[in-house]
């Protein structure tokens, strides 16, 4: 009899642990851990690199101490270590530049220095509308001009669909050499079920091999009625990812609608639960989906209500600004703030915003190689701006 009641308590609190897991919740800031304006640490500086930019979109450093970086009406610009700004790049794919869309992420192939090779994600028009395509090309100087040669398109989201809203688009090299392309679900009531479906690329993340073909092992490669692209599904609008510097797993960042921004670790064919489970509602309210996930679908890592709009993501791991080793950083748009997110592993446990009195739209940060945090400005003269520790 004792026995059996044991097991009967064993049994209730396990269901009880099931239940915890199955109603996982991320850590919300304000609500689960400080939120907090702050300064930045004392002796580090933030300097403008280069400046007169409309409105520059990504940002790829270049191993001479250069930077490529695109401004979304159609431009890619070779910037100098000085911060010169070259002449526009020629040969780069044509782009619908209207509402978010136009020339968004640049990333360099992992091999760059040897093969000069530079990928670009942009808004493509086609029949039907638009979508996210990427194009490969190789970098060539010519004198003091550039251009990007060989353009080829090595993937396009599919299918098209008319509208000038969310494009995702981040790009991200693996360190096995796989690509990972972020991309959004279009902001339609008509395409935001998508995010849900395998057969359309709305709202994933796809991962590709350098040259535009599918990897073998890509999750749902063995579904027929699949988009054997897919990496991960039920997501929004990510605009911000890396991999994490330890576990060499992708990161991303997404908008939610009216709150429900999210950080989530992103992994094979996981499902994020995009319009499903969100923590936001529609914009000027009504609900659109639940909050918590159940089993089958990834609660984010943490999300933020309300939205901060949250745009390039970077890890930092550097002792040139010792406190802020370990830390995970992203740009806010809505927010106007560059967020650092303090870890203990996997968890965050405290949210600074910092650089809010100079109240200006973050729309990227890139980790430098030696410390340093690169960070663009949204606007219609944007700039790259420069964050560096005081030694
Ligand atoms: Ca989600």
């Amino acid at each position: 009899m004792k026995l059996r009641v044991c097991c009967m308590a064993w049994c209730v609190a396990a269901l009880i642990a099931g239940v915890g897991a199955a109603q996982a919740q991320p850590v919300r800031p304000g609500k689960d851990v400080p939120m907090a304006r702050a300064a930045l640490p004392a002796g580090v500086t933030v300097s403008t690199w280069a400046e007169g930019l409309e409105h520059p979109w990504g940002l790829a450093l270049l191993p001479n101490g250069g930077a490529l970086v695109t401004e979304r009406p159609g431009r890619l610009r070779v910037v100098s270590p000085s911060g010169e700004l070259s002449p526009p790049v020629s040969g780069t794919p044509k782009v619908d530049a209207r509402g978010q869309g136009g020339l968004l992420d640049v990333v360099l192939h992992p091999d760059f220095a040897r093969n000069g090779l530079v990928y670009l994600s942009y808004a493509e028009a086609g029949e039907g509308g638009n979508s996210t395509a990427v194009a490969r090309g190789k970098l060539v100087q010519d004198g003091d001009r550039w251009r990007f040669a060989d353009s080829r398109v090595v993937f396009r989201q599919a299918p098209k669909f008319a509208s000038t809203l969310h494009f995702g688009s981040r790009l991200v090299f693996a360190r096995d050499g796989k690509l990972f392309v972020t991309l959004g679900e279009r902001s339609s009531r008509r395409t935001r079920p998508d995010a849900q479906g395998l057969d359309t690329h709305h709202g994933k993340v796809v991962r590709i091999n350098d040259d535009g073909s599918v990897p073998s092992d890509n999750p749902f490669t063995s579904d027929k009625k699949a988009l054997p692209e897919i990496w991960s599904l039920g997501h929004r609008n990510p605009q911000g990812a890396a991999l994490h510097p330890r576990t060499g797993e992708l990161w991303l960042v997404e908008h939610g609608p009216q709150g429900g921004d999210e950080l989530n670790v992103v992994r094979a064919g996981k499902n994020y639960g995009w319009p499903r489970y969100t923590y936001g509602e529609e914009y000027g309210g009504g609900k659109i989906g639940e909050e918590a996930s159940p089993p089958g679908f990834e609660p984010p890592l943490y999300s933020w209500v309300p939205s901060v709009s949250p745009s390039g993501l970077a890890f930092y791991t550097s002792q040139a600004i010792p406190g802020w080793n370990g830390s995970v950083f992203t740009g806010a748009l809505s927010g106007q703030a560059l967020i650092r997110l303090q870890m203990d592993g996997q968890k965050v446990v405290r949210e600074e915003r910092l650089l809010t009195d100079m109240g200006r739209r973050v729309r990227h940060v890139v980790a430098g190689p030696s410390g340093e945090l690169y960070l663009l400005t949204d606007a219609g003269q944007g700039q790259i701006l420069v964050i560096r520790g005081g030694r």
